[in-house]
Formats: structure tokens, sequence, C-alpha cells
């Protein structure tokens, strides 16, 4: 993978990553792998990439940029940067009026899936690191974190596509198990009649 061979020719890395919980685990996954392959790196978390944002991460001259969970849709404000992007977001077009060279993107979107669904920006940041070193395949855990918290189990009641195969490897890995049960909010804290009442997966009509 182009992304990973990218990565690998550097010493130093900064993982700017969304702060939410798809984004904290992905930039969990990105920073492991860094890790594994003895990269130094630095991890700032952003509400969203905006000019201010992109100015600042321009200013502080690194070597390269892995923008986990975000970038996609911002690629158009990147120019100055070196980077490379692993999101789920629906892109800026700009990818094709660019050289593939120039932009390394790992993103659904690009090969026709759904990115709401499909897969997570913890998810393309654990194919990224998957391909930086096999042994990465215990971060599936953290990949389906960042789905769940993504809510991509939601429309299906369960995860689907690429998300799905990452949890077959984390089950031959050892990392994750799933089984079949009911999802009810707050079932470790809540007594039974509430859990019932402000249920809304499955909705109970009436109550
Ligand atoms: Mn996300």
């Amino acid at each position: 993978m182009k992304i990973a061979e990218r990565i690998r020719t550097h010493s130093e890395v900064r993982i700017c990553s969304h702060i939410d919980a798809d984004g904290i685990a992905a930039a969990g996954i990105a920073s492991h792998a860094l890790d594994g392959i003895d990269v130094e790196h630095s991890v700032t978390f952003v509400k969203n990439l905006d000019e201010q944002v992109v100015e600042e991460l321009r200013n502080e001259n690194d070597e390269l940029v892995w923008f986990t969970d975000l970038g996609s849709g911002s690629l158009e404000m990147l120019s100055g940067l070196s980077f490379v992007v692993t999101d789920h977001h629906v892109p800026s077009d700009v990818q094709s009026r660019i050289d593939e060279e120039q932009i390394l993107e790992v993103n659904p979107h690009r090969v026709g899936k759904d990115g709401a669904l499909d897969i997570s920006g913890a998810g393309t940041a654990y194919l990224v690191a998957l391909a930086l070193d096999r042994v990465n395949v215990e971060l599936a855990s953290l990949a389906i974190l960042g789905a769940v918290g993504d809510m991509q189990d939601q429309s299906n009641l369960k995860l689907v596509g690429t998300n799905r195969s990452i949890m077959e490897d984390g089950r031959r890995a050892g990392v994750l198990d799933w089984l079949m049960d009911a999802r009810f909010f707050g079932r470790e804290t809540r007594a039974i009649p509430r859990i019932l009442q402000y249920s809304n997966d499955p909705r109970l009509p009436g109550l």
C-alpha cells in the first residue's frame, strides 16, 4: 500500500485526528502502528479542519502529517503540507484533478463504498496499520470501537462490509468477540422500567 510505503520513509510524523470516539480510536491505531516501526510522532486533535488549523499545521513544518477521520473533505485546503489521509467522510473532488502521487488517501467513497456503513475513520487507519505490519491485527478492536462510536451499526443493527471483515480479523487474533443481544442504554446502571421507558433501539411504543 502506497500510504504505508510513504509513512515508512519518514522518521517523524504528526497525527492529526478528529476529536470524537472514532477519531480518537483512529489516532490510537496510527500511534500504535508508528510505535511499532519506531517512527517518532505526536498527536493533535481538532474539532474540524479549518484554515486556521491548517495554517498552524503548516507553521509546524512537520515532515509528514497523517490525517485520520478527517481530511478527505478538505483536500483543497491542504496544499503546502506533506500529508496522507485515512478518512471515511465524503471527499471533496480534488483527488480526481490532482496527480495520484501527490495525494495518498484511503477512503471508502473512492472505491464506491458507503462511508457511513462500510468502514470508519479508525477502520481506514487500521488498514494502513496492517499494511505497515501484520502484527497490527491486534488493533482490530480499536477499529471496531471507532465504527461503533460513529454508530455504523445502527441502520443494520450490526456492522457490515469491511467492518465485518475487521471483526473477523479481530476474532481470529483473539482481541474481540461478539454475540447477539438486546441493546439497551444504561443496562448496567438504570432500573429496568427506566431502561424500557427510554429505549430507542428497540423503540417500545406506549412506554
Ligand atoms: Mn468517523
